[in-house]
């Protein structure tokens, strides 16, 4: 994909309708902190469109995101941060299925795992949720490039088993750092829009 623009166009909170695009969009989900912003920036080849944070749970909105007119990257409420109440938790619990169960457009949801850290209960959720509303989910093992080489390959099958996948699902190491996985996102994404 040659990126000729990129603009974020919606920005959706917990009350707003979700915009009726007429574009195919591909969502990011995962836990708060775990590079999704990151992770669109460099997809995009932008070095601050997506704010990212050292402050988890910041983004509490549905962030869409337009490419060359063409897609839309849609960035997903970060879940499973400690530090915010049970009550807003459950409300992006809501948000994100609902997002997964009423866009029309959507053709796939990406599913960003920290590959240094075993997939937690919220993670496996989230891969069920996506199961369960007809997509199967491509996961990003992201931030490879904090890990030794040596050390990188078992963490990746680590992530794999304990999410339970079987040998036809996508997965994929990431960095945003030096670039690892980009290309092979992109050509994923694009036989999901094509
Ligand atoms: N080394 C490294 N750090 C990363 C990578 N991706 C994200 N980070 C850092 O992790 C933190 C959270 O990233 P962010 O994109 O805001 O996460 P989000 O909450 O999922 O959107 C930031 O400090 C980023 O700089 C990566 O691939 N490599
Ligand atoms: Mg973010």
């Amino acid at each position: 994909m040659i990126i000729k623009n990129t603009t974020l166009e919606t920005v959706c909170g917990i009350t707003s309708r979700l915009p009726e695009n007429g574009l195919p969009e591909i969502a990011f989900a995962g836990k708060s902190n775990v590079g999704k912003s990151s992770l669109i920036n460099k997809m995009v080849c932008r070095k601050a469109l997506a704010r990212t944070s050292s402050e988890p749970g910041k983004t509490q909105t549905i962030n869409y995101y337009n490419v060359n007119n063409a897609l839309y990257l849609v960035d997903l409420p970060g879940y499973g941060y400690a530090r915010v109440s049970r009550e807003i938790q459950e409300k992006w619990g809501r948000m994100i299925e609902n997002y997964l169960h009423s866009s029309t457009r959507l053709r796939a949801v990406v599913l960003l795992i920290d590959i240094r850290h075993e997939p937690g209960e919220n993670d496996k959720m989230m891969y069920d949720w996506i199961a369960a509303n007809g997509f199967r989910p491509i996961i990003v093992a992201t931030k490879a490039d904090k890990l030794k080489r040596s050390q990188v390959e078992k963490a990746f099958i680590k992530v794999k088993e304990t999410l339970g996948l079987g040998k036809d699902d996508i997965a994929i190491k990431f960095s945003a750092t030096d670039g690892t996985g980009r290309e092979e996102l992109w050509s994923i994404i694009e036989e999901y829009i094509n």
